[in-house]
């Protein structure tokens, strides 16, 4: 059997950068769109959503995720992960509340973080809450981990309540982020020891830790995970162009890896998603 491909994921938007510094963000539903179009083009098979109100702020508005779910379904054949992290200051409900817009997939955090100046909480009731409403949806978790004891619950996760939906373990690795675990090979590396077996993992290094975690997590067999919730400059000097700029970089690295990216359809076999949403129903 040949080396696998590499499953990319975009995360365009997130949910710290204004609009007004970084212009091309996408924070409208005609601007996700395009840029999902752009980014499945360049070799992306999955996109992580944030939404923005009116006002630039995280939004967690049911009726404009599943609006948003439906949109990029219509569009694209990309895999639409919600995210459950939402800004620092979303509160637990609504955060909950996202898995009601039906989504593929979502992200679930596996711990309290520092972030910044801020703390990114996650209570191990609420880490296991969403866990469970997740398998009870059908929805696929992404295991976020922005530190490395955010493995530790990852096991302990599917030790208590039993493996997610479709089977399969993805953890994606945040690294670099202000206060948390150094976006660096070696902590890389570390983590990646201390994945549970038959996991696979993306990472991502934020800001200028972008490139070496994706050169060591290439390395490593991971997967890669790029945008602008993350990055936004592409070099020195030289800030993002847009979400596909990024997507065609990590399109490239992985094919001189000579693990080129997987199409949406190779990534749901990858993640346990071939079923579909209602065959992982509980
Ligand atoms: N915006 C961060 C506080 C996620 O999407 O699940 C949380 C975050 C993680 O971005
Ligand atoms: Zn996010």
């Amino acid at each position: 059997m040949g080396m696998p491909g590499t499953l990319i994921s975009v995360a365009p938007t997130g949910a710290e950068t204004a609009k007004a510094d970084a212009p091309t963000l996408p924070t409208t539903l005609d601007e996700l769109l395009r840029t999902a179009k752009e980014c499945e083009a360049a070799g992306a098979a999955l996109i992580h959503v944030h939404l923005r109100d009116a006002d630039d702020a995280s939004s967690l508005d049911v009726g404009a995720l599943t609006e948003t779910v439906t949109a990029l379904r219509e569009t694209t054949g990309l895999i639409v992960q919600l995210s459950t992290g939402g800004g620092v200051h979303d509160p637990e409900e609504a955060r909950l509340a996202v898995l009601d817009a039906r989504p593929d997939g979502a992200s679930l955090t596996c711990g309290t973080v520092n972030f910044g100046d801020d703390v990114f909480m996650n209570r191990p009731a609420f880490i296991a809450a969403l866990y469970t409403r997740m398998q009870e949806r059908g929805i696929v978790p992404e295991f976020e981990c922005f530190e490395p004891g955010h493995l530790a619950t990852v096991t302990r996760l599917v030790d208590a309540y039993g493996p997610p939906p479709g089977g399969h373990v993805h953890v994606d690795l945040v690294m670099g982020v202000p206060g948390a675990m150094p976006g660096t090979p070696a902590q890389l590396a570390a983590c990646v020891a201390a994945l549970p077996d038959g996991a696979t993992f993306s990472a991502t290094g934020v800001g200028r830790t972008t490139i070496p975690v994706m050169l060591a997590a290439l390395a490593h067999g991971g997967h890669l995970r790029v945008g602008m919730e993350d990055t936004l400059t592409f070099a020195a000097r030289q800030p993002v162009r847009d979400n596909a700029q990024l997507v065609d970089r990590a399109a490239t690295l992985a094919t001189l890896a000579q693990r080129p990216p997987l199409s949406p359809r190779e990534a749901r076999d990858l993640l346990g998603m071939s079923a579909g949403r209602e065959g992982r129903e509980q």
